[in-house]
């Protein structure tokens, strides 16, 4: 419609141009009859989506049980039950064989006692150690005075050297000559002068004084054994060769 009027008036201008102008205003126009409706447009684009509807009521009754959900979670491990009863006592087992008349512990035995002797024979040949039965002799080589030799031998599971007869005394002496040095015995006063005991507080029944000891009359309370296997009494603070038995 709007297409069809502005044709119109368009000729009305081109005609008044043509001619002069007080004609033209004179000359009013015939209106137009109206144009017919257009065509319908095309769809609008797609609106956005809507919200969710209310939740439906509820289904009549008699509706079947839907599956069964999935199982929940595992839960905390409850509390520990009470102890139960002890059980009666088993049957005595078959007796075993005595270790005497056992073949395999008895070599084994054997086959030790041989290792062990030639081990010695070894730690003899370089003079580390002295044995008279059975009691093993050895030396540090350190001279320290009385209380440090017997910590000494202590802590090696041994006992400062203390010979208890004539057979033992060689041994200990062969070490002393070996290193040139005089040695405290494990043997101290008692509580009476001139009563020497043992570290276990027993008298001792072997000596072997040199002439004229012991001459302390309770002043000299340790004993050491000169390089010639003779003993003194003497001050318990003198560095001395420190000799172990076991
Ligand atoms: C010395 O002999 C006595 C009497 O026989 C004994 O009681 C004591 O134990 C002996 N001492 C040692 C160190 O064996
Ligand atoms: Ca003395």
């Amino acid at each position: 419609m709007y297409f069809q009027l502005s044709i119109f008036v368009t000729v009305i201008l081109v005609t008044c141009h043509a001619q002069s102008l007080d004609k033209c205003a004179a000359a009013p126009g015939i209106p137009g009859t109206p144009g017919q409706n257009g065509v319908p447009g095309r769809d609008g684009r797609d609106g956005m989506k809507g919200d969710t509807g209310v939740p439906g009521p509820m289904g009549p009754p008699g509706g079947s049980t839907g599956p069964p959900g999935r199982d929940g979670l595992t839960g905390a491990p409850g509390a520990p039950g009470v102890q139960g009863i002890q059980g009666m006592k088993g049957d005595i087992g078959l007796p075993g064989i005595p270790a005497s008349q056992d073949d395999e512990l008895q070599h084994q035995l054997v086959h030790m006692n041989k290792r062990i002797k030639k081990l010695e024979g070894v730690l003899f040949l370089d003079g580390k150690i002295q044995h008279v039965e059975d009691k093993i002799l050895a030396t540090n080589g350190k001279e320290v005075d009385f209380k440090t030799s017997k910590a000494t031998c202590e802590n090696v599971g041994g006992s400062i050297a203390t010979p208890m007869n004539a057979a033992e005394n060689s041994a200990i002496l062969t070490i002393l000559k070996l290193h040139n040095r005089y040695a405290y015995l494990g043997i101290i006063e008692g509580e009476t002068p001139g009563d020497f005991q043992d570290l276990g507080g027993q008298h001792v029944n072997y000596t072997n004084w040199r002439k004229n000891e012991p001459s302390g009359k309770g002043k000299e309370n340790c004993v050491e054994m000169f390089t010639d296997g003779t003993w003194n009494d003497k001050a318990c603070n003198q560095n001395r060769l420190t000799v172990c038995e076991f």
